[in-house]
């Protein structure tokens, strides 16, 4: 059985670290990248991370997933709170996918307290920081072992 887990990334998270840090932190999408390989590595997963703009990207990305790795982790960015697109993608695949987000969408504008995709997730992490991405790959390694 793959050990690999995918880490997507969606729209905008490329450029984490250079403004809002109030809202997102300090911490580059490469930073995280970064830590999700040291948290893989003690928690036994091998970590690919990979961000897109593009919502088609993010779709192809769930379905590769489903053949390579045994979960997603994912932050869809804006795509979270508009994609039909990607909730039928986390549908149409059988290996668990967990929804991260850095801030509480629920704290911010009300068009963020909506996420199309959590309804097809296994479960959902927001307004921890960047470490809810190392909070999703402990509750994947949970509900796989
Ligand atoms: O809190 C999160 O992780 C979000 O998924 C981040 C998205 C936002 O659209 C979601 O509502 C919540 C934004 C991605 C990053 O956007 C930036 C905007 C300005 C500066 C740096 C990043």
């Amino acid at each position: 059985m793959t050990r690999t887990v995918f880490v997507l990334n969606g729209p905008n998270l490329n450029a984490l670290g250079k403004r809002e840090p109030g809202i997102y932190g300090g911490k580059t999408l490469k930073d995280i990248g970064n830590d999700c390989r040291v948290a893989g590595e003690e928690i036994g997963f091998d970590i690919d991370f990979r961000q897109s703009n593009h919502e088609g990207v993010l779709v192809d990305w769930l379905h590769e997933a489903d053949d390579k790795a045994m979960g997603v982790v994912i932050n869809a960015g804006a795509y979270t709170h508009t994609s039909i697109a990607l909730h039928d993608a986390i549908r149409a695949i059988s290996i668990p996918v967990i929804e991260v987000h850095i801030s509480n969408i629920h704290a911010r504008e009300e068009f963020r307290h909506k996420s199309m995709i959590a309804p097809a997730a296994k479960g959902m992490i927001a307004g921890f920081g960047p470490y809810g991405y190392i909070m999703a790959l402990h509750a994947l390694k949970n509900i796989t072992a």
